[in-house]
């Protein structure tokens, strides 16, 4: 699969040989596992996914039943897994998920392995407080629920909550920073109030450690014209819905790059601004 999206409901709905995806693949099969070959088969049945392919999976219903993809042999893994946590799923007892599995089968070959890791896994609808986090087995992928918040990461100036996340100061350090302007003139009428205030110096380092995960859109870059562009319009507007439409195209308007879809690059903005 090269183009396009690729929703799917069926458990054997890709049929029984090996499948690499290289677009969007959407599961839609939360109470039975999508199996890559069938478990009786005795040939070889990897999942592949390609360094531009998408894949999105659910976490759903008051069970927080969830998708699966097995593979009967290998999975080999990279580009990006977009987890949507939806449909009333309360997530605050530390579970876990085994969202994919490889060596599945019962034939022969019976040694499957996972190779690779997602490059971005991007979460949305946890609630502020708590994260999600994937790790990897030599033969699973699993996301594991935590207690904590993610990093204020775009209190950039450490201000107090009046202005924790503030346009007017945290949109333009961060605009500043990704221009390249350092020292003063990154700090100038720009600084918030606050007991910790950070001075230029902390607030470069601040910027510098953290540029990877400001990369909201994901296209591997960080860079003030996107991903600054639309942070700073997310401050702007921090109540719109990620449900409204229209209120996610305004902020990821002539912006955005990559493949991530408006949603996903709002909450993955909002990620960093937990309450
Ligand atoms: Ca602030
Ligand atoms: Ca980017």
């Amino acid at each position: 699969m090269t183009d396009g999206t690729l929703r799917i409901s069926h458990p054997t709905g890709l049929g029984l040989g090996s499948w690499t995806n290289r677009a969007t693949l959407e599961l839609r099969s939360a109470s039975f596992p999508l199996v890559i070959g069938a478990t009786a088969e005795r040939s070889p049945a990897n999942f592949t996914q390609s360094a531009n392919g998408v894949l999105k999976m659910r976490i759903t219903g008051s069970n927080c039943e969830h998708d699966r993809l097995n593979a009967r042999t290998n999975l080999a893994l990279a580009g990006t897994l977009v987890v949507n946590v939806s449909g009333g799923c309360r997530l605050n007892s530390g579970k876990s998920f085994t969202l994919m599995s490889a060596n599945m089968g019962a034939g022969v070959p019976s040694v499957g392995t996972r190779n690779g890791t997602f490059a971005n896994v991007v979460v949305i609808g946890m609630p502020a407080a708590r994260t999600l986090s994937v790790s990897y087995t030599a033969t699973s992928v699993v996301l594991t629920e935590a207690a904590g918040a993610s990093a204020r990461v775009l209190n950039i100036d450490n201000s107090d909550p009046a202005t924790i996340y503030d346009p007017a100061t945290d949109g333009v350090l961060l605009l500043r920073y990704l221009l390249g302007y350092r020292g003063l003139p990154l700090v100038n009428s720009a600084v918030g109030i606050g007991t910790d205030i950070r001075n230029a110096t902390q607030i470069e380092a601040h910027l510098a450690t953290t540029l990877s995960l400001l990369d909201v859109d994901g296209d591997g870059q960080t860079l003030a014209m996107s991903d600054g562009v639309m942070i700073l319009r997310r401050l702007l507007t921090p109540n719109a819905a990620l449900s409204d439409p229209v209120a996610m195209s305004a902020i990821t308007a002539n912006a955005k790059r990559g493949v991530r879809t408006d949603a996903e690059i709002v909450s993955a903005i909002d990620v960093l601004k937990p309450n």
